[in-house]
């Protein structure tokens, strides 16, 4: 039995890895969370008393985080500012969680000694050409293209120097794009969802073919427990499901599952700088870990999620004018 310290838990991928510890380990988690815009308490309704426990606070509290970190024998580190829109119309909070925050639980981990995982994002790649064979790989050179995925990659490489200067004992992953779930409606999949059950058209970015490698939470939740458990100190793992596909090939999914005309979506202007193609290879994984995914059937997965925004109304509501509100000042 450990002792578990999840920030940023009480947002979309967060939370599915609080229920998925909780449902397959001994270990008791507490989850330290903001409670941002992002952040939503119902994702971590019922779970049990004894083993689970919430406090509201900020990482870039070093008092708070350094008394979390002397109750704990293990960190996981999700919270974050996550969504690339906002960093283009907003970017300062990005820099103050993703850079020190990030800061503030690596002295954390420096003083106590305390096993830290770190969760990223293959977007601290940049991105690949549509027609290129190649797929990132965890000897990839870093090349960000938004606010979000620069603070990204610059807290992995906070990391990667405090393992080296002060010997912290960190893991990192790059994951691709999730889906499931409990994610909020501003991320592509739930915004489109949504909107259908709205009646409002699907909105594609620019001619959208931009590509995605699309991943379903539970499997991200299991190669992060397997590399806190058996991942080798300052190494860092990428972690995909061989899922490319257009937006347009997920928006005709999400229409095919709803009922709708295949090309009932709009074309909108697309996002500043936005990356063409993710994909990701994750030999590593498998070959050093053994883990492989379990969600192989990408076009079922996107049906689950359909049903569950369609039956859980009450979770998603109070969030999407305000996010609706926001795309439309931006055109999108
Ligand atoms: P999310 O936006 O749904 O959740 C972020 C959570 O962090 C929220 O609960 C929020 O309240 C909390 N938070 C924000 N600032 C905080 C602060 N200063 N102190 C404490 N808590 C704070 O994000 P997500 O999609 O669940 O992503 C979680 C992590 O996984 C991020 O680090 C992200 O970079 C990474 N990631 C996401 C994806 C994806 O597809 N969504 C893919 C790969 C990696
Ligand atoms: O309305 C939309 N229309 C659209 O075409 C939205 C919201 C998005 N898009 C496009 C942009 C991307 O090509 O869909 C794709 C996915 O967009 P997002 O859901 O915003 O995800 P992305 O920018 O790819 O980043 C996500 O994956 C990597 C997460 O938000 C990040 O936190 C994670 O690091």
């Amino acid at each position: 039995m450990r002792r578990l310290l999840v920030t940023g838990g009480a947002g979309f991928i967060g939370s599915n890895f609080v229920h998925y510890v909780l449902d397959n380990t001994d270990d008791t988690v507490t989850v330290l969370d903001k409670l941002t815009y992002a952040g939503n308490r119902a994702s971590l309704a019922g779970l049990p008393e004894d083993r689970f426990r919430l406090v509201e606070g900020d990482i870039c509290d070093g008092d708070l985080v350094n008394s979390l970190f002397d109750e704990h024998d293990a960190v996981v580190h999700y919270a974050a500012e996550s969504h690339n829109d906002n960093s283009l119309t907003g970017p300062a909070p990005f820099i103050q969680t993703n850079l020190i925050g990030t800061f503030t639980l690596l002295e954390a981990a420096r003083r106590t000694g305390i096993r830290y995982h770190h969760v990223s994002t293959d977007e601290v790649y940049g991105d690949l050409e549509l027609d290129d064979p190649a797929r990132f790989t965890e000897s990839t050179p870093y090349n960000p293209s938004s606010p979000y995925s620069s603070t990204k990659a610059g807290s992995d490489l906070l990391v990667r120097a405090w393992v080296r200067s002060f010997d912290v004992q960190a893991t990192i992953s790059n994951c691709s794009n999730n889906y499931g779930p409990r994610q909020h409606v501003e991320k592509f999949i739930p915004r489109q969802i949504t909107n259908l059950i709205d009646d409002v058209r699907p909105r594609l970015y620019g001619d959208g073919l931009n590509v995605r490698d699309w991943i379903h939470a539970d499997d991200h939740s299991s190669a992060v427990l397997r590399i806190l458990d058996a991942g080798r100190i300052g190494e860092t793992y990428l972690i995909g499901a061989d899922g490319e596909k257009t937006n347009r090939q997920v928006i005709e999914l999400i229409l095919d599952a709803m009922g709708k005309s295949r090309d009932a979506y709009d074309l909108v202007n697309d996002r500043p700088g936005h990356d063409r193609r993710y994909a990701i290879d994750w030999s590593k994984l498998h070959e050093e870990l053994g883990w492989t995914p379990q969600y192989s059937d990408f076009s079922t997965g996107i049906v689950d999620a359909v049903r569950w925004y369609e039956e859980n109304e009450n979770w998603w509501r109070p969030q999407k004018a305000a996010t609706e509100k926001k795309y439309a000042e931006t055109g999108q």
